[in-house]
């Protein structure tokens, strides 16, 4: 299988990275999932733009400029002959030896990017049937909003859910819904939609934007308000959203049924439009 290393296409059995890269020891990095749909990247300059905008806040000087990175990454599609599937892209900021917390001046910083690629369908029983939930507090850091690598609160309530059976998990502040583990969440009430508004709190999910501008488009009103479990837990639909997951129904939160346990009409409505986004941007899917 290519992959990308620092700006190059090669096997992946001849990358190399140093054991005290700060990726390894600190987390010290940033990534971005991206789907291949018919070959083709789907909402790229979205991805990248929030991958920029992350590297700014955290002094990371990314090594690729935004147009180099696109044709990187249409290459390794390429070479790896994806039809439907996933890029995963990480930059950490290199090597400081010796262990140091404080990161060099930027001017010493060798970033390490690579990519990879895996085939994978678009899973339309899941987006049919919906999933299970649990609801967790959310533990995470105050910077939800970067996309970095470093994940243990993620995966902690992810696996958490994993053991109890369930598909995701829901978190929330302070009794107020934040995000997923991996997903943001909405919710539909009275044929309004509700998510939680962009902040520090959570990533300002690539497929929400699509998804609330395609609402939009359709006449339905999208508030980014906070809303609180019993809400969540009242409402009429529940949808997670991610660039893997698309729009996912929700249908049983802690046990309860959402929405009789089906995916509602709205949501339904959101996920053609999406295809529609996808159709325009990659060619005809369905
Ligand atoms: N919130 C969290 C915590 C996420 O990890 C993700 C995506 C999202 C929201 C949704 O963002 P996008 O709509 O831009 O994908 N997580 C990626 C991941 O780690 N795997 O797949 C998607």
């Amino acid at each position: 299988m290519k992959v990308i290393w620092n700006n190059q296409l090669v096997e992946r059995e001849d990358v190399k990275i140093d054991m005290e890269d700060r990726g390894y020891q600190f987390a010290d990095g940033l990534y971005e999932v991206i789907r291949v749909y018919n070959g083709v990247l789907f909402t790229a300059k979205q991805h990248i733009e929030r991958l920029f905008t992350g590297a700014k806040k955290i002094d990371l000087i990314l090594p690729f400029t935004r147009e180099k990175l696109i044709k990187l990454l249409s290459e390794l599609i390429e070479g790896n002959q994806i039809e439907t599937g996933n890029i995963y892209l990480q930059v950490t900021r290199g090597v400081s030896s010796p262990r140091n917390h404080a990161y060099p001046e930027t001017e010493c910083t060798s970033t390490v990017f690579t990519a990879s690629t895996t085939s994978v369908p678009r899973n339309l029983k899941m987006m049919n049937d919906g999933i299970k939930v649990i609801t967790l507090p959310d533990m995470r850091w105050l910077h939800c909003d970067i996309k970095s690598i470093s994940l243990l609160g993620n995966i902690m309530a992810k696996h958490e859910a994993h053991k109890k059976g369930k598909d995701e998990a829901i978190l929330y502040r302070d009794n107020r819904v934040t995000e997923c583990s991996t997903s943001n969440i909405s919710i539909i009430k009275d044929n309004i939609i509700y998510t939680h508004p962009d902040g520090n709190l959570i990533l300002p999910g690539i497929t929400k934007s699509v998804l609330f501008k395609v609402a939009r488009q359709a006449g339905i009103t999208v508030k980014e308000e906070t809303f609180t479990l019993k809400e969540l837990k009242e409402a009429d639909e529940v949808f997670a959203s991610s660039t893997t997951m698309e729009a996912m129904p929700v249908i049983e939160i802690d046990g309860e049924l959402v929405g009789g346990g089906n995916c509602g009409p709205v949501v339904k409505l959101l996920q053609s439009l999406y295809v529609t986004e996808i159709e325009t941007e990659c060619g005809i899917i369905s």
